[in-house]
């Protein structure tokens, strides 16, 4: 597909001014002093030491040795784009937020998408939470909604938070592990946290191993509240629906493409965008009134609670569409700075402990990540809207103020800049009535720490919930304490006694007989220990179909790669056909051989190879195809590499499609054509490319997991 360029929107224009290309320019100092010689320092004759005067060498080395920022603390491994929302509606009737008002109006976003745990030059693929942050450019400001792709949290105080990722991140003593939850620290400190067991569910899910960024879904995990022109409240919890679905891969794939591509998730994005198939999201909401706000079995103010869709129905109110790749990974992704704090008029926070401490965390970060209060001044983090201000001066300063006063009120500036009134977008805080003692202390509406993630369990298929037990039967099995295993298992026979039962098995250890009181070892001294002990509860519903990944949308295989396993003698009407079909659908094909090159047809027609077996993987396609063609059967047939590549897709329950003739090399690999879900093999062209195409949007056949076949 044709890459559709799309119009500059008010943030490329802003970010243009900035943007350079080298294209017919000499090259320069930073003082655009051109240079004569870049291979050469200078020197006391052509063999002789070099001279400290070289100020074009020493300015070039300077800048080098300083190219290193921090990486985040958390998220440090990212991958960025540009694109726009729109509203499909007015949703002024709870926010008076600009850019939600006009269905009209395109506001420019930019999107950092990221893992939390790895460090920058980690895996894509490690099982990890994924992050979604969202910067609005709207006219009223910049507004950021920094959410993940799963609801929910671990914790429900951020006063935990430095604890948390201690235990998750390398162990200190070695830095081992990398990008990875499997080792004890992090189920020592999980193991004594209750309330992380509804997020640890869905990071155990096949959430935490995305088939892309673009398959997911986002939310803003936080209750927020919305305000309108009235100064109404209105509680509102954000959700990004992916137009493609929800899809993950397995997990054996996922180790293995983090041998292969550790890249996979940011080449996907990348390669998505420059191919004209722009990712797109719907913006949801939930929306509470402030009246019901104690109607629920519990709190809005807890991050560790979703408010099933089934109670309160995500309405969707506009649509992201991400149409433009970052020209410079370092200079957009790699500087945006998130704050949950970048809020705008019409949207404000609640009381979740979590939110609350992150208003702090965020803008204190960027002064170690990116050095300077003036951080906001880089391109890519400054607003669209006006900014006048008396703050002034530090690190990197980039605007110029003009005039003497930089303080307020002052007659010599003729007051300016001036406070806007409310009428004219000035932003003030939604009156929260607050009567209270100052205490360090958790409500006891916050107790509940397994009925949510019952519930999680409880709507997954029957493949989602084996692949949890795996998951937990995987990581804890890393961790050398069977005192943690214990605790685990404990804190599980509150969620699912089978689940307990299945993840002990494979650990070794005992089920307790009688449910144990879960240990909680988060309770202050002096803090009577019942306030803080876990309480049973029901969960508000027993199901809820929008939890599992298996009732996601189907019905496109648009971006999806497609493998075509060749050699010479390949036929190439079966090429052309089953490429054409699939490429009708927006999705890509790759020809992959023995051998890069000119690959000779059946009918003495030359196609060239993509990629051979040694330079690409079964893991990194989404589907395979075999054409016909005798020749090029036989040779497959014989090749232990293609048989590999065909077993292992049929493994991760991928689907197949093999044309007539390929029986010689079916009867090779582990796949029974009768009995097989998700294998198309021969018949009419058109049929079978119809029914190939199906099965590709079907994602997986999970059920061929339930006869491992294939060894790994
Ligand atoms: Fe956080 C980064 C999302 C809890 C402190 N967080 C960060 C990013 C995302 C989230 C998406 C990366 C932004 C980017 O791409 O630059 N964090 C969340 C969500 C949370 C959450 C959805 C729970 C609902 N975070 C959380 C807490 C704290 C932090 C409780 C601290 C009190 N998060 C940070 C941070 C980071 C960060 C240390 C690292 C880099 C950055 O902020 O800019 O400040």
């Amino acid at each position: 597909m044709a890459k559709k360029t799309p119009t500059p929107t008010p943030k490329q224009i802003d970010l243009d001014k900035d943007t350079r290309s080298s294209t017919d320019q000499f090259l320069t100092t930073n003082q655009g002093v051109r240079i004569q010689d870049n291979q050469n320092t200078l020197k006391a004759g052509d063999r002789g030491p070099s001279l400290l005067e070289d100020f074009i060498f020493r300015e070039k080395m300077f800048h080098f040795d300083h190219e290193r920022i921090p990486e985040r603390v958390v998220h440090a491994r990212g991958a960025g784009a540009h694109g726009y929302f729109q509203p499909y509606q007015s949703m002024a009737a709870v926010t008076k937020a600009g850019f939600l008002a006009d269905p009209d109006k395109q506001t420019p976003v930019f999107v950092r998408f990221s893992t939390v745990v790895g460090s920058r030059g980690s895996t894509d693929l490690a099982r990890d939470v994924r992050g979604f942050a969202v910067k609005f450019y709207t006219d009223e400001g910049i507004f950021d909604l920094v959410g993940n792709n799963i609801p929910v949290f671990f914790i429900q105080d951020a006063m935990k938070f430095p604890d948390l990722v201690h235990s998750i991140k390398p162990e200190p003593h070695n830095e081992i592990p990398q990008a990875t939850a499997a080792h004890n620290t992090f189920w020592d400190f999980i193991s004594l946290m209750p309330e992380s067991m509804h997020m640890i569910l869905w990071a155990m899910s096949d959430r935490a191993i995305p088939r892309s960024y673009r398959m997911m879904e986002g939310f803003g995990v936080h209750t927020f509240r919305f305000v309108n022109a009235d100064g109404k409240g209105t509680f509102v919890k954000f959700h990004w629906k992916p137009m493609l679905g929800v899809h993950a891969v397995a997990w054996d794939e996922a180790q293995k493409i983090s041998g292969v591509d550790p890249d996979f998730h940011r080449r996907d994005l990348w390669e998505a965008i420059e191919s004209g198939v722009f990712p797109e999201w719907e913006l949801g909401v939930q929306l509470v009134a402030e009246e019901d706000e104690h109607n629920f079995p519990f709190d809005l103010l807890d991050p560790t609670k979703i408010i099933p869709e089934e109670m309160v129905p995500v309405q969707r109110i506009g649509k992201m569409v991400l149409n433009r790749n970052p020209d410079n990974f370092f200079a957009e992704t790699e500087q945006v700075a998130f704050h949950p704090g970048h809020i705008v008029p019409g949207i404000d926070f609640t009381n979740d402990p979590l939110l609350q401490g992150r208003l702090f965390s965020y803008l204190d970060t960027q002064l170690s990540r990116l050095g300077s209060p003036n951080f906001h001044e880089l391109p890519i983090n400054r607003p669209v809207a006006p900014v006048h201000n008396n703050q002034r001066d530090g690190h990197m300063r980039h605007t110029i103020n003009r005039g003497t006063t930089s303080y307020q009120p002052n007659s010599l500036g003729g007051g300016c800049p001036y406070q806007a009134m409310l009428s004219e977008g000035g932003f003030s805080s939604y009156p929260e009535r607050i009567d209270a003692h100052k205490v360090r202390d958790r409500s006891a509406s916050f107790s509940d720490h397994f009925s949510q993630a019952s519930l999680f369990y409880h709507s997954q298929s029957p493949a989602e919930q084996q692949h949890i037990i795996d998951a937990f039967s995987f990581e804890l099995g890393k961790v050398t304490y069977p005192h943690i295993h214990e605790r685990m298992v404990g804190l599980l026979t509150q969620v699912d006694e089978d689940l307990a039962r299945a993840v002990a098995a494979n650990l070794g250890v005992a089920v307790p007989h009688e449910p144990e009181k879960p240990m909680n070892a988060g309770v202050p001294t002096d803090a009577d220990p019942e306030k803080y002990e876990p309480k049973a509860a029901k969960p508000p519903i027993d199901k809820s179909a929008a939890l599992s990944m298996e009732n996601t949308a189907k019905n496109t295989i648009a971006s999806r790669k497609i493998a075509f396993l060749v050699a010479d003698g390949v036929s190439l009407s079966d090429v052309k056909h089953m490429k054409s079909a699939i490429k009708a659908e927006n999705a890509t094909v790759e020809l992959v051989a023995s051998r890069l090159g000119a690959i000779t047809t059946s009918d003495e027609e030359s196609l060239s190879a993509d990629k051979t077996f040694m330079t690409t993987a079964s893991v990194l396609y989404d589907a395979i195809y075999v054409p016909g063609g005798e020749k090029s059967v036989i040779t497959l047939a014989a090749h232990a590499d293609a048989i590999h590549f065909i077993n292992e897709a049929y493994r991760h329950c991928k689907a197949l499609c093999f044309s007539n003739d390929t029986a010689p090399l079916i009867s090779k690999t582990f796949i029974d054509v009768q009995g097989d879900s998700g294998v198309i093999t021969g018949g009419n062209m058109q049929e079978t490319s119809r029914r190939f195409i199906q099965a590709i949007a079907g994602h997986r056949f999970w059920q061929r997991e339930l006869v491992r076949k294939v060894p790994a």
